[in-house]
């Protein structure tokens, strides 16, 4: 069935399936091809498909049959001619960066990113001489501003882990291609559903699939999408040659997990939403990150690249650190721990936690405040889940 025309939601349901693979013996839902190495016919047939001159698997690191309809299933969501799978996002992101870069080359940053792509730069920085540089890319003369005259690649993350800032993805793509460069949107925080930046003008799109498209906090998994040209060269090379391949079965997660992308994305908005808004009128609430609140001081840009806020609520508690620490320790319903984009509410103090490696001065030019606490609202039920968040706030007082 050709489901080009469909809308995103039915696509996802009915991701594509260019061989055929998914549906053997009429199965609805595809098999997990746990295999490492397929067998040739004869040995000249092995020799055609090294060489390429005939279609078919080879080998696992390569290519799956159940890792390449989850490639196609992305690439489809993103509006992208091709996908790759990873082992986990952070193998996403480097073998992106390692694939389009090289000594000498500049890459400009959105302020902010998740502390391991943060640790990622560093390490390019200093053992391979890639530099990069950290800015507010909040519009197109902000970007004119910083560009550097050996910048060849654009890494953004929209919104930005954990401050939720947005980047002007549009503004970031002109600019980056009226230099020849190249725009990278790491898409994790938005998902397909809320902002498709290949529209937008970017050329790759990265998703930690840990989170949103695998959807139930059971899988380590990274994905890109982009052109046939840029995918063939990271899959040739990058992660053929590196290695950082997924597994079968944990492609198979993710795919059962993007058909109910769309819905759950939206059930997370509508709660975060409602938490945000009830946030903000907290007592011991200092300020709420959420794109979705109607005086986010990003409004416009907002309008113009999401089509929601998405699940994650950020917010800076009265009382620094110390109570937002405290904060933590008497939920009961919300889960203490990092990841996102799950069913259950999750909520973590990225200081201490996920952006702990990065310089406590760098973490605050990048928005990080102290007190920051990051939640990821989950599938239950908005009011248990705001009982949960008040109770604790009453007994920190
Ligand atoms: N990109 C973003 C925006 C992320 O938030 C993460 C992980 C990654 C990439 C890396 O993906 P992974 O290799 O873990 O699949 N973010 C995490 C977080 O905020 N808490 O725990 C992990």
């Amino acid at each position: 069935m050709n489901t080009g025309q469909k809308a995103l939601d039915t696509r996802l349901v009915h991701p594509p399936d260019s061989q055929g693979e998914g549906r053997l013996l009429g199965a609805v839902s595809p098999p997990i091809f746990q295999t490492s190495t397929f067998v040739f016919d004869s040995a000249e047939q092995g020799g055609a498909r090294f060489a390429g001159t005939e279609p078919g698997y080879v080998y696992s690191r390569i290519a799956n049959p159940t890792v390449r309809l989850l490639e196609q299933a992305v690439a489809d969501a993103e509006g992208a001619q091709a996908g790759l799978a990873f082992g986990s996002g952070m193998a996403a992101i480097s073998s992106v960066l390692v694939q389009l870069l090289r000594s000498g080359d500049h890459v400009l940053v959105s302020r902010g990113v998740y502390g391991g792509t943060f640790a990622l730069l560093e390490l390019l920085a200093e053992k391979f001489g890639i530099h990069h540089t950290f800015a507010k890319l909040t519009d197109e003369s902000a970007v004119r501003q910083a560009w550097g005259e050996q910048t060849r690649l654009v890494y953004v993350e929209t919104p930005v882990n954990p401050t939720m800032e947005l980047v002007d993805i549009a503004a970031c793509a002109r600019v980056a291609h009226e230099h020849g460069a190249l725009l990278v949107v790491d898409n994790t925080f938005a998902t397909p559903v809320l902002q498709r930046p290949l529209e937008l003008g970017a050329d790759v799109v990265i998703h930690s699939a840990t989170k949103y498209l695998g959807g139930h906090g059971d899988v380590i998994l990274g994905l890109a999408a982009g052109t046939d040209e840029l995918m063939s060269q990271i899959r040739l090379d990058a992660l053929k040659d590196f290695g950082g391949i997924t597994s079968p079965f944990d492609a198979w997660l993710v795919l059962r997990g993007m058909k109910t992308l769309a819905v759950r994305v939206r059930r997370h908005t509508e709660s975060a939403q409602e938490i945000a808004t009830r946030l903000q009128e907290h007592p011991q609430v200092v300020e709420v990150y959420y794109p979705g609140l109607p005086d986010f001081p990003q409004q416009s840009l907002y309008r113009q690249q999401m089509h929601g806020g998405g699940g994650m609520v950020s917010f800076i508690i009265r009382g620094g650190d110390e109570a937002g620490v405290k904060f933590m320790d008497r939920l009961e319903l919300c889960e203490r721990a990092v990841s996102l984009g799950e069913a259950h509410t999750l909520v973590e103090h990225p200081a201490s936690m996920t952006h702990a490696g990065i310089p406590a001065e760098v973490r605050r030019e990048m928005g990080i405040r102290d007190g920051l606490v990051r939640i990821s609202v989950g599938l239950e039920d908005v009011e248990d889940i705001w009982a949960d968040l008040e109770q604790s706030f009453k007994s920190i007082t």
